[in-house]
This record gives structure tokens, sequence and C-alpha cells, in this order.
């Protein structure tokens, strides 16, 4: 058991240091709000109770232990001090007989509340996967003969990295994964030296090598590429100090998982699967709690790779549903990650074993400048009005394999929520023969790939995130609705054809709702709620803001675009449904196709003054430079939500100098 840094600040020295004296298992734990997230003691009271049922399969392994969300009117309903239910979701591997269990576990009654079993579906990849995977494949003969065909002898200089299967053929079967080889030699790094042409396939329930390909001997550089100061060499002189200091304590206060910070109030808590989660967002008006979100996460992920060659063509990661980025963030460094004046959180989750363990510094929560939040300068008086903008950011950073991306969440003074992803890493780099992007191909020509370094292309992808947003605002009961502008026609009403007019319509149905961004329409969608207004007599609404986007290259009949149905639109809104959580399914890794979003609107019920949830695609089409290489600078990409008549003027205005 280990006591949170956050429980730490509402406790003087004196206290604690009677509590780790007398530390007990329970004290720093024990869940005071509903949406708190299961902590150690639960996890394994869960898992004890699974283990003792006669039918729990003896091999089995823990995908999935996570808290089991109550209903949304539960937890509205809840006020503190009051009892709440505990129960725990749990995915369970069988195997020895390849089989998916769902489990849900009643944590105050110690009882199986339900167990189920979900067919032809397969878990995420298991933590423990990636270093079994490895020892299969470099056990494996013919991994071997290719290794030595490429004069290398000593196996332990080689990385096996582990990817859900993606698409394969049909004759394999059962829980599979590929092993990538690359070159690791005494370095940390090795993503730049992969030993192209090699690919395993393995099943992890038989623990066999089922497939290995070996498309032919490509060269790769035997020399480090590690990222550290040293091996980088020559440095250029550090800037002087830039002081961070917030002499009287940070602006924000925390009590539990929820945090409060200039008029805005939000629960979090740290997903296995999703990672950073944002509950109960509300903003404080004039001493009324105005809920706006009810829950805010990342749904899923594709990156799918667009060079058709053997070894690629079935590369496309779904990094939440295939990966979990919740359990795969990296820890925070201090200064480096954050700011001096961040506060990093550990996170608690279970591992394959279903054993909890704690992965510290998970989250970052900061404020920090805004720049300028607004100015007049009166000309004719020489009179200056500027307040300055502070923000609060909480953000994670998941880093799985060569990518890193950071997920920030930034709540603004104006009333605005901004997400804002940080994607950096190393690229997924394929070893080429040329040594010279002119070797083979004129600047002009077409490409799937650039050349980063000799020998290395890095072949053009795009990334795409589902963000699920399940808006409140003003209460559950809202609308969505579709800004679109267009040039009035010419005619007497618009004699100088300058004119130029929003239209707004309502979505009346799902199936409605999957819309693509237009620029020239300066689209942009809203929820609104039709009950409450403002003073001037709006509809009080938030706007989703796009940001920078992108469409799709994978043709819409590839399986991974199938499998991926949320690319196809930027916008979707759906009724809230409970277990509606994941837009490309619960089970994306091996899946044939067709699971979440488009089952979510097969209904197609109605969006009108319901309980609606949007769901935003952002994507990132990624054409790489050799700027970015060996690890690449921050690229950001995001989106706002910003209030569209929720307030009646300027919500900053009172914000003082
Ligand atoms: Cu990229």
């Amino acid at each position: 058991m280990k006591y949170s840094r956050l429980f730490y600040v509402y406790f003087p020295i004196a206290v604690l240091s009677v509590l780790i004296l007398f530390s007990t298992a329970t004290l720093a734990a024990e869940a005071s709000h509903p949406l708190d997230p299961l902590n150690e003691g639960e996890i394994a009271g869960a898992v004890k109770v699974l283990r003792a049922a006669s039918n729990f399969p003896k091999a089995a392994l823990f995908a999935t232990i996570q808290l089991n969300e109550p209903p949304k009117t539960e937890v509205l309903s809840f006020k503190a001090g009051a009892p709440f239910r505990r129960e725990a979701f749990v995915i369970v591997l069988d195997r020895e007989r390849n089989r998916t269990y769902e489990a849900v576990v009643d944590l105050r009654a110690n009882k199986i509340v339900s167990w189920k079993e979900i067919a032809r579906v397969q878990p995420l990849v298991l933590v423990g996967e990636y270093e079994t995977l490895q020892q299969l494949v470099k056990a494996d003969a013919r991994w071997q003969a290719a290794m030595r065909k490429r004069g290398i002898t000593d196996f332990d200089k080689v990385a096996v990295d582990g990817w859900a299967v993606g698409q394969t053929d049909p004759r394999f079967t059962g829980r599979l994964l590929r092993g990538l080889s690359y070159f690791k030699g005494d370095s940390a790094n090795y993503y730049g030296r992969p030993i192209e042409g090699v690919v395993a396939i393995v099943n992890m329930n038989t623990q066999k090598v089922v497939d290995l390909t070996d498309t032919g001997v490509v060269p790769f550089t035997r020399q480090g590429q590690d990222l550290d100061e040293q091996s980088i060499g020559r440095l250029r002189e550090k800037p002087k100090p830039l002081v961070i200091t917030q002499p009287e304590g940070a602006g924000y206060q925390m009590k539990g998982q929820e945090v409060r910070w200039q008029k805005w109030q939000f629960r979090y808590t740290m997903h296995p699967r999703e990672g950073l989660v944002l509950h109960m967002v509300s903003y404080v008006d004039d001493g009324k709690i105005r809920p706006v979100i009810y829950r805010l996460a990342l749904s899923e992920m594709v990156v799918p790779y667009g060079d058709p060659d053997a070894n690629w063509r079935w590369r496309a990661a779904f990094d939440v549903g295939e990966y979990s980025v919740g359990r795969l963030a990296s820890p925070l460094e201090p200064n480096l990650d954050a700011p001096e004046n961040a506060q990093l959180i550990d996170a608690t989750f279970a591992d394959d074993e279903g054993k909890p363990y704690s992965l510290e510094k998970a989250v970052g929560l900061y404020e920090r400048d805004g720049g300028i939040l607004w100015k007049h300068y009166e000309s004719s008086s020489e009179k200056n009005e500027t307040r300055r903008a502070r923000e609060l950011v909480i953000f994670f950073v998941a880093t799985i394999g060569n990518y890193d991306y950071a997920v920030n969440y930034i709540f603004k003074q104006d009333g605005s929520l901004e997400v804002d992803l940080a994607l950096t890493g190393i690229m997924l780099a394929k070893g080429v023969k040329e040594k010279r992007a002119d070797e083979n191909h004129s600047p002009t020509s077409e490409t799937t790939g650039h050349l980063v370094a000799e020998n290395i292309l890095a072949p053009h992808h795009q990334h795409f995130f589902s963000f699920r947003i399940d808006f409140d605002v003003d209460g559950p009961l809202n609308s969505v609705t579709e800004m679109n502008t267009s040039a009035l026609p010419a005619g007497a009403n618009n004699p100088y054809l300058n004119g130029f007019a929003m239209r707004e319509s309502i979505f009346k149905t799902e199936r409605e709702a999957g819309r693509r961004m237009d620029m020239q329409a300066a689209r942009v969608w809203t929820v609104k709620n039709a009950a409450a207004k403002n003073a001037l007599g709006h509809h009080t609404s938030y706007i989703l803001v796009p940001g920078t986007n992108a469409l799709p290259y994978i043709a819409e009949e590839a399986l991974t675009r199938k499998r991926a149905q949320f690319i196809n639109n930027h916008f979707w809104a759906t009724r809230y449904r409970s277990e509606e959580v994941y837009a490309a399914g619960v089970y994306p890794n091996q899946s044939a196709g067709g699971d979440g979003l488009p089952q979510f609107i097969a209904d197609n019920e109605s969006l009108e003054n319901q309980d609606v949830v949007v769901w935003y695609t952002l994507g990132v089409t990624h054409i790489p430079r050799p700027e970015e290489w060996v690890v690449m600078p921050v690229t950001h990409a995001g989106f706002k939500l910003i209030p569209g008549g929720f307030f009646s003027r300027n919500p900053a205005l009172d914000v003082p100098k």
C-alpha cells in the first residue's frame, strides 16, 4: 500500500508521521465518491472473490480491472456521506480455452454480480505479453536463422516489439501478436534500427510462433542513437534560468479526486484503458454549480500506416483499445515533463495476475501563464486595460512503443476548455537500402514514405483520436446543432454582395449527426439546453470548435477502415447509453469490424432534448520530415469547447489585474 502524494497535502506533518508509523491499508484508500477509482484493496478484493468461484478458469489472466461506474442517475443524485455502490468491472482471459469473460463484482458484498462469456473477442494486449512474445520469438529457429543471415549472433542485442496483429491471413487463428525485431546493441533506444523484413506471428495462448516472414536483408546501422545528452554530443548553450514560483501555493484546491480552480470544478480519474478521464466538469456561476460535461476521455485511437509493403500493410495501431493508454502512461519527470510548480499524481492499476500496483507520477496538474486574457488600449485617453490569463492544465503522457502522446486538458478563465494533444517520440522506421533521398527518385515523385536518415524511411501515416464527450450543458437533457455559414444570394436584400449568414440546424436523430468539417461553411457543432436560457434569451450551449484535422486515406473497403469506422466522420452524436464508451467497440483487438459507433447509431435514436454524447474525431496526417528524426519535436493538435450563450457576457470580465 502506498499513500498518494495528494493525500499528504491534507495532513499536517505531525498527523502524517503518525500515519506512517501506524499505517493501515484502508486509511488513505476509502472511496468517498461513487466515481473514485478502485484502490489497491478493492482491486485485490475483486480478484479474491473471482478466484474463489468454482468456475473461475485456473490459468486465467486479468486483462482489465476497473471501477464499474455506477449509473449516471446514481452519481448525479449522490450526496456527500451517503452510501454508494462499489463494483469492479473485470475482463478475464482464459488462455487454455481461448475464451474471454466479463465480470462485475460487488465490492461491498464481496460477491459476483455477473459473469458472462463474450464470444469471438480478444482482450487488449496484456502487460506480460510483451516479454513473453520476445522470448518466444527469440527461441524460434526460423527467426534465429533470419538474424544470422544479417550477421547477428548475439540475440540479446535484439529487441522484439509486440504489436496487435491487425489484419492477418485467415489461416492464423487464436490470440495472436506480431513481433517486430530491432537491433538494440548496447543502447536504450532501438527504434532507429529496424531489422527490416523479419516479422513473426505468435499465438500467445499456445505460445507458438505460427509464422515468420523474411522478405530479405536490408542494411541497418549498428551505431547507437540514444537520446541522452552524452550520446547526442555537442549541446547548445543552456538558456538562463526561467523560474516559476507560486509563493502562496497553488491556485487550485484539491480534495480527493476533485479539483476546484477559478470557478471550474471537476473530478479526474486515471483509467487503465482511456488514461485521464474528466468527470462532472462544472462552472460555478454566481454561486450556482452549472454542469457542462459529465465525462470526457480519449475513447479510441487508430494509426494506419500508408505503406503497402507486405510487412507494413497490416499496421494500424488502436492505441486505446488494443494497448490501453492509461496503463501505458509513462511516469512524468519533474521539471521536464511538467513545470516545477506541477503536482505529479500516482495512479493505481492491476497487472495481468490481478495484483494492484501504483504507477508513479502518472498525472500532472499545474497552473501556467496563459498570455493575454483580454485587452483594450484606449488610444484617445492612452489608457490601457489588460488582464493576464491563467490556465489550469491536467495531463498524462502515454508511451506506446515508439510514440509518445501527451493528452492535455486546459481549463481557462473565459469558460472554455481546450483539449491539446502533443505528439512526440520516435516515428516508426522502415529499413531501406537507400542512403540518400535522391538515390531512386526525384523530389517531385510519388512516395509512401520519406527518407529521414541513411537507410531509414519513415512511412506516411495518420493518427486518429476519438474523444467521447458526454455533455450535460445545464443538465443532462440537451440537443445537438450544427452551424453553417454561407454567402447570401444576390438580390434586393444583398445589393453589395457582402452579406453572409449563419444557419443553425438541429440534428433530430443519431444518423443525421454523423458529420465532417467544412471550411467553406465555418462549420461548428453545439450542444444546447432547450430549457435553460441566458439573460439575453439565448439557449445556453457549448460549441465544439475543431482545430487541425484530417480525412482518412485508407479505403472504406479495407478491413482496418471497417474496424475504425469512427474515422468516417469528424463529429458524431449519440444518445447516452452507459455501455457505449468505446468508438471502435470494447474489443478492437482482432475485431472483424463494425463495432462501436456504427452500432451505437444503428437504432437511429432521437437526439432532441435527450441525454446526448458527442464524439469528436481528430486526425493528423503525418508526412515525415528529416527534422523529425531521431526524435520528433512535439506536434500539437486539438480542439476547443467554448461557451456559446452559456453566459450573458464575457465571463472573464471579473478577473482582477
Ligand atoms: Cu506520426
